[in-house]
């Protein structure tokens, strides 16, 4: 092989070192929390390796949704790095699992954001784990962006925190709209869990839309997080008598809770209505038959007709042998979003991040044509969708 010439060198050199000026955030670890995530302050082009983290709960109840969050948020980044969407700079993401708990997301945060040096994060996967570990991202001035966060008090926390997930503020309303109209129920039962911050949420948002509905709550229930008996509470509901069952639950205990209503004998013909933590197809999977007609409201439908829908699913089923769900799309989306806003700063700063997130405005994404709102909430129609037979179709 033949000598290069030293000027060659340094113009390699140059160049792979992004020319000082742009280098990417691991290229360059920063020593102050101030510049963390960053390694050059000013726009100037991309380069090298920018480290995102991603926090999911890969263990732990809420495993049935941060798994498929993970595998999108890989084939996201894939794609990204392939297709050489952020030019020569490639997204790296370093994968952490929260467990499903606020000390596990906490543990993660605190490894991304003082020794990865990130130069965003997406997730956590529960709202519950959000409203612990988010500050710590503001704190340091590093965006935020959760996928599945759907609790309220996730986005007050501060101007770097995001999320790409319809709110239960949101979505639920129009469940209960959608659903009194063609249900015909006129008197229901709620259960909740009231010791998570998303079941919590949810309990508030439907008590809400059920009184604005005219519907009247003729039982109230609660349980706790890892309960395995329902009985209690299912008999009460039975003896009240309703026409549907409100459910604000993660989908591990809902899918007891609906195996238990239906061998207490609380008949299919009374529904189960919920929100998001009924949206993975894991529910129909535990729960078998006592699923069927569980209805809940989401923020994507497989079937979507939305830009790069149909080539997301062929290409998630293509990679994971399984059709990707409403968390597997807001993941993928997460990555998407992120990676445009990288692109418009053409910079990895915190801040310039930040700025280019806030001002994303009809992104083409399999959720919809996306923007944000001004308080870093998404903006896009929410959708009632139901168990058929095993599998969601759409409520009409
Ligand atoms: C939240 C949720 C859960 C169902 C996420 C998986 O919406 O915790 O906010």
């Amino acid at each position: 092989m033949k000598i290069m010439g030293l000027s060659v060198l340094i113009a390699l050199s140059l160049l792979l070192s992004g020319c000082g000026s742009g280098a990417a955030p691991g290229a360059q670890p920063a020593s102050s929390p101030q510049s963390a995530g960053q390694g050059a302050a000013s726009a100037g082009g991309l380069s090298g390796e920018i480290p995102v983290g991603a926090v999911w709960s890969l263990t732990g109840a809420a495993a049935v949704y941060g798994t498929v969050q993970k595998n999108a948020a890989d084939l996201a980044t894939d794609e990204i790095n392939r297709s050489g969407f952020l030019g020569s700079a490639k997204l790296k993401l370093i994968t952490e699992d929260d467990r499903s708990t606020r000390e596990g997301g906490i543990a993660a945060f605190e490894k991304l954001l003082n020794r990865d040096r990130v130069a965003a994060i997406l997730g956590p996967t529960l709202s519950n784990t959000a409203r612990a570990t988010d500050p710590m991202a503001q704190d340091k001035g590093i965006v935020v962006l959760g996928v599945s966060n759907t609790a309220d008090g996730i986005v007050e926390i501060g101007d770097f925190v995001f999320r790409d997930s319809l709110p239960e503020s949101d979505v639920q309303p129009n469940t209960i709209r959608v659903t009194k109209d063609k249900l015909g129920y006129r008197r229901v039962a709620v259960l909740y869990g009231d010791d998570d911050a998303f079941t919590k949420a949810g309990y508030d948002v439907f008590s809400k839309a059920l009184a604005d509905a005219g519907v009247q709550v003729v039982a109230t229930e609660t349980f706790k997080k890892g309960d395995t008996d329902f009985s209690a509470q299912l008999t009460k509901i039975r003896s009240a008598n309703p026409d549907a069952i409100v459910l604000s639950a993660l989908a591990e205990e809902a899918a007891g809770i609906m195996t238990q209503a239906r061998q207490l004998g609380i008949p299919t013909s009374v529904p189960f209505i919920g929100g998001n933590g009924l949206n993975s197809p894991q529910l129909a999977q535990l729960a078998g038959s006592a699923a069927q007609g569980a209805i809940s409201g989401a923020a994507w439908f497989i079937s979507n007709d939305t830009p790069g829908n149909a080539a997301f699913v062929q290409a998630y089923r293509d990679r994971y042998g399984s059709d990707p769900d409403q968390f597997a799309a807001q993941a993928y989306t997460g990555v998407y979003l992120l990676a445009t806003a990288l692109k418009n700063a053409g910079s990895s700063n915190p801040r310039a991040i930040r700025d280019a997130l806030a001002q994303l405005k009809d992104v083409p994404t399999v959720l919809g044509s996306f923007s944000f709102d001004p308080s870093r909430n998404p903006v896009h129609p929410p959708v009632v969708q139901i168990v058929q037979d095993g599998k969601f179709t759409l409520f009409k």
